[in-house]
């Protein structure tokens, strides 16, 4: 069967692969993408650190923050949508092409999340596979009867094989927060992330590409989606968390495509969508 419902590590995940040989896993818990792979090697990272027991944040692969940011209010750090279990509601088969296969997610509102945040909504999160890219979108339906606001992030957590020579371009010129030394500026042409690096910038119109040694990755993000994050722990960091081993810093880059600053605001009745995409270059 393709797609296929597994167990990862003990976590029910769906599978999907394209006859290339390109492959997308994703938990039910948090809607998380796990894995991709595309061209035989995987694109993004998780730890082996992680846990999966089935409601702890997992470290690595795209967790969905929502409907918060970080610790941006009241609500846990980075909302609660990538605790939750989401419900598998669409999984074709492969185009006849092989050109693409797509999965869908959905989590409504019900108690326990009324109890963290009292608003009626149903969060869709779309995966679309294709020979060398992966489209997420994440929509959201405000089925209460009173307007909901909202900031979060697609979290994506990119695999490098060594981040001393992980390059980041397409930012520069963009309003910058360093988050760690809380000083604003501009980014630099290049992004070239050492020590804890946690950056909010203003989103840029064209693909960012990522340089890895040999490999090169694109990233494009819909407007809707006003900030990209990037964040590496650093080695002292990454040593203070415990889902992640000490030298894991260094297999990792986080680019988000996120709403830090401006909470989005959704009528009752309404829709809101937002969109990464990854592509190799
Ligand atoms: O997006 C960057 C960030 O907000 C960092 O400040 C860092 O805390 C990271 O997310 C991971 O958060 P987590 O709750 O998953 O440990």
């Amino acid at each position: 069967m393709n797609p296929a419902m597994v167990h990862y590590r003990g976590l029910p995940c769906v599978e999907a692969r394209l006859p290339g040989g390109d492959s997308v896993r994703v938990a039910l818990q948090g809607a998380q993408v796990l894995s991709w792979v595309a061209q035989g090697r995987e694109r993004l990272h998780l730890s082996p650190r992680a846990q999966l027991d089935g409601h702890s944040a997992i470290r690595g692969g795209v967790p969905l923050c929502f409907p918060q940011f970080n610790e941006r209010g009241p609500l846990p750090k980075h909302g609660f949508a990538r605790n939750f279990t989401w419900s598998l509601i669409a999984a074709g088969q492969p185009s006849a092409d092989g050109a693409s296969v797509t999965l869908e997610f959905a989590l409504q509102d019900d108690a326990a999340t009324r109890a963290i945040w009292p608003h009626g909504f149903e969060l869709r999160f779309t995966v679309r596979l294709r020979p060398g890219g992966l489209q997420l979108a994440l929509a959201v339906t405000n089925t209460g009867a009173q307007p909901l606001s909202f900031t979060g992030a697609l979290h994506t957590y990119l695999a490098v094989e060594a981040i001393e020579q992980a390059r980041l371009a397409g930012l520069g010129g963009q309003p910058e927060w360093d988050a760690v030394r809380d000083v604003h500026g501009t980014c630099a042409e290049t992004i070239a992330p050492s020590g804890e690096f946690d950056r909010v910038y203003e989103a840029a119109v064209t693909p960012l590409l990522l340089s890895d040694g040999a490999s090169r990755l694109q990233i494009m993000q819909s407007t809707s989606l006003a900030d990209t994050v990037v964040w590496n722990p650093g080695a002292a960091r990454c040593s203070q968390l415990a889902d992640m081993p000490p030298d894991g810093y260094r297999q990792m880059l986080c680019v988000e495509a996120a709403n830090v600053w401006a909470p989005t605001g959704v009528a009752p009745g309404a829709r809101w969508q937002g969109w990464q995409e990854l592509r190799l270059a």
